[in-house]
C-alpha cells in the first residue's frame, strides 16, 4: 500500500524553511531575533536547510529567567489543568504528523518510513501519556513537589522523540523547562515550538536555546535545580564532574553496547528481522541497538547465511523515498567516527562483512566477525549501521560475554523456550530487557541504565519520580498536656 509522505510531500516543509530563514531561540513564549548563527543541513545531500543561532550564556540566562517566572504559576494550576494542555500538544503533532516526519528526514536523514511510523507517532503517545501523569500527580504522588527548572540536553539520533521523552513528565511534574536540541538536528524542536504557541502554553514553561556543546555547557552552569541529558558517556561524565557538590539533580542516559543473544532453539528467522530492528535503525544510531550479536555456535552458521541474505536485500538511498531501509549518518564526523572504528576492528583481525562507506554520509549495513572480546568493535560504541557477531557454546558463556562491557543499558534475547528466555534475561545487567523482539519503546516503560550508561530513567512511574523532589519526612512528638 502507498501512503503516508514521500518526497513529494517536502513542499510544504522547503516553503517553510524558506519563509523563516534563520531562526532565534524560543523564551518566554516568543521567537526572538536571530544572533549569531550556524547551518544545519541535510546529511543526505549537504543542502543546507537553515541558519539556526548559537546560544550564548546570556541567552541561557535569559531562558532560565522566562522557565523561573514561569514555574510558580505551572505549578499551581491543578492536574487536569496541566494535562489539558499535554493532551493539546499531543493532537497537535498527530495533526502535524506528515510535516513533522518530512522535517525530521531533512534534517537528521533517517529514512522517512521510521519517522512517519515510529518516531512522530511515538512523540504523540508521550505526551498522551504523561497528561495522564499529570492528572494523578497529587494522587499517585502526595507531598511531592516539582524540582523547579530542569535544563534538558539531547542528541540527533531521535531529535523530536527526546524531546518528548525528556519535555513530557518534566511539565506534567510540574516543572519549567529550558532544552538545548543537537546542533546537527534543532529543526523539529523549532517546530515544537511553535505548536505550544499554538495550543497556548504559558509563556516561560517551555524553552529552547540552540547551540552546540558550549551552549549546553553554559545550561548545566545556569540557574536550575536538574539537568537531563542524553547523549555520549565522555559529555555525561563531564557534566556530573560540573555538578557534583551543587545539589542539583541529574539523570544521565549515555552510550551502550547492549548484547542481542541467539539462543539454539530461537525462531532464525524472527530473530535475523530481530537484527534489523535492532542495528540497522536509524542506521544504527540507537543507544540500545543490539550492537553485539551473540549467537549459540550450534546454529551459528545457520543464522549467518540466514543474515547474509536479509542484509543484501536491505535498501541503502534517499531518506524521504519511502522505500528506503537505511538512510544517512547524521553528519560527516559521525561518519568518520564509524569508520575510524570499523578500521581499528579490521587492524585487530576482524573481518568486516558489509559496512562499507558510500559516497556522502552514507554506510552500508555491515557486521565485524572474528572479533575477540578484546577488539575495539567488541568494546566501543560504534553508533552505526555495523553489529559484531560471535559466537558462544553454553548460556553461561551467553551471559559472561553479555556482560563483558561497561555498559548496562539495553539486551535481548531469543528463545522459543520462556524458561531459557527469561533466565538469561534476568541474568544480563541492563536497564531494558527485551524477549524475542528489540527495541520495542512504550510511553510507559521506564528507560534507562546502569553502569556507563548513566542513571535515571524515563517513562512511566519510575520516570515521573525524576522529575519530583520527595516529602520531607515529618517526626511530630506530641506536646505534654498542660
Ligand atoms: O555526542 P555529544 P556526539 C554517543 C555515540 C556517538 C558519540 C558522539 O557513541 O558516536 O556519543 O556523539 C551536547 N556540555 N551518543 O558528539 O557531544 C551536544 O550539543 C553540555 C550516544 O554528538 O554527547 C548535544 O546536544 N552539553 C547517544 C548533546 O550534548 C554538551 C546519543 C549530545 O552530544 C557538551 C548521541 C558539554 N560539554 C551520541 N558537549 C545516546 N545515548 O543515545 C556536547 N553537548
Amino acid at each position: 500500500m502507498e501512503y503516508g509522505p514521500s518526497v513529494e510531500d517536502s513542499g510544504a516543509v522547503r516553503d517553510w524553511l524558506a519563509g523563516r530563514g534563520s531562526f532565534g531561540h524560543f523564551i518566554g513564549g516568543k521567537f526572538i531575533k536571530p544572533g549569531q548563527t550556524f547551518v544545519t543541513s541535510d546529511p543526505s545531500t549537504g543542502e543546507a536547510l537553515a541558519q539556526v543561532t548559537q546560544g550564548t550564556a546570556d541567552d541561557v540566562a535569559a531562558a532560565v529567567r522566562a522557565a523561573r517566572k514561569a514555574q510558580t504559576g505551572w505549578a499551581k494550576l491543578s492536574g487536569g489543568e496541566r494535562a489539558r494542555y499535554l493532551y493539546a500538544i499531543a493532537r497537535h503533532v498527530q495533526k502535524r504528523e506528515r510535516f513533522l516526519s518530512v522535517l525530521e528526514t531533512l534534517d537528521n536523514g533517517k529514512p522517512i518510513r521510521e519517522s512517519r511510523d515510529i518516531d512522530i507517532p511515538l512523540v504523540a503517545r508521550h505526551f498522551y501519556h504523561h497528561a495522564g501523569w499529570a492528572e494523578l500527580r497529587d494522587s499517585e504522588f502526595p507531598g511531592h513537589a516539582p524540582l523547579g527548572v530542569c535544563g534538558q540536553i539531547i542528541p540527533w539520533n531521535f531529535p523530536l522523540l527526546m524531546l518528548a521523552w525528556k519535555i513530557a513528565p518534566a511539565l506534567a511534574a510540574g516543572n519549567t523547562v529550558v532544552l538545548k536540541p543537537a546542533e546537527y538536528t534543532p529543526l523539529t524542536a523549532l517546530a515544537f515550538a511553535g505548536i505550544c504557541q499554538e495550543v497556548g502554553l504559558p509563556a516561560g514553561v517551555f524553552n529552547i536555546v540552540t547551540g552546540d556543546g558550549a551552549t549546553g555547557a553554559a545550561l548545566v552552569g545556569a540557574d536550575v535545580d536538574k539537568i537531563a541529558f542524553t547523549g555520549s558517556t565522555e559529555v555525561g561524565r563531564a557534566i556530573a564532574a560540573t555538578l557534583a557538590g551543587t545539589g542539583r539533580r541529574l539523570t544521565l542516559e549515555l552510550g551502550g553496547k547492549s548484547p542481542f543473544i541467539v539462543m539454539a532453539d530461537a525462531d532464525l528467522d524472527a530473530a535475523v528481522e530481530g537484527v534489523v530492528d535492532s542495528i540497522w535503525f536509524n542506521q544504527g544510531q540507537v543507544c540500545c541497538a543490539g550492537s553485539r550479536i551473540l549467537v549459540a555456535e550450534a546454529v551459528a552458521e545457520r543464522f549467518e547465511a540466514l543474515l547474509n541474505a536479509r542484509m543484501a536485500r536491505l535498501r541503502l538511498g534517499a531518506p524521504l523515498d519511502k522505500s528506503t531501509d537505511i538512510g544517512a549518518i547524521v553528519d560527516p564526523v559521525q561518519k568518520d567516527r564509524i569508520t575510524a572504528i570499523c578500521r581499528a576492528a579490521t587492524d585487530a583481525g576482524a573481518e568486516l562483512i558489509g559496512g562499507q562507506p558510500a559516497d556522502g554520509c552514507f554506510i552500508a549495513p555491515g557486521y565485524l566477525r572474528n572479533v575477540t572480546p578484546a577488539n575495539p568493535g567488541m568494546e566501543q560504541e560504534i553508533f552505526g549501521p555495523i553489529a559484531t557477531l560471535s559466537t558462544f557454546r553454553t548460556a553461561d558463556e551467553a551471559v559472561e560475554l553479555a556482560n563483558n562491557t561497561r555498559y548496562g543499558l539495553a539486551g535481548s534475547v531469543w528463545s522459543e523456550s520462556a524458561a531459557v528466555a527469561t533466565d538469561i534475561a534476568a541474568r544480563v545487567k541492563a536497564g531494558v530487557l527485551w524477549i524475542n523482539c528489540a527495541n520495542l519503546f512504550d510511553a510507559a516503560a521506564p528507560f534507562g541504565g546502569y553502569r556507563e550508561s548513566g542513571f535515571g530513567r524515563e517513562g512511566g512511574r519510575a520516570g515521573m519520580l525524576d522529575y519530583l523532589a520527595e516529602p520531607a519526612v515529618k517526626s511530630v512528638k506530641e506536646p505534654k498536656a498542660q
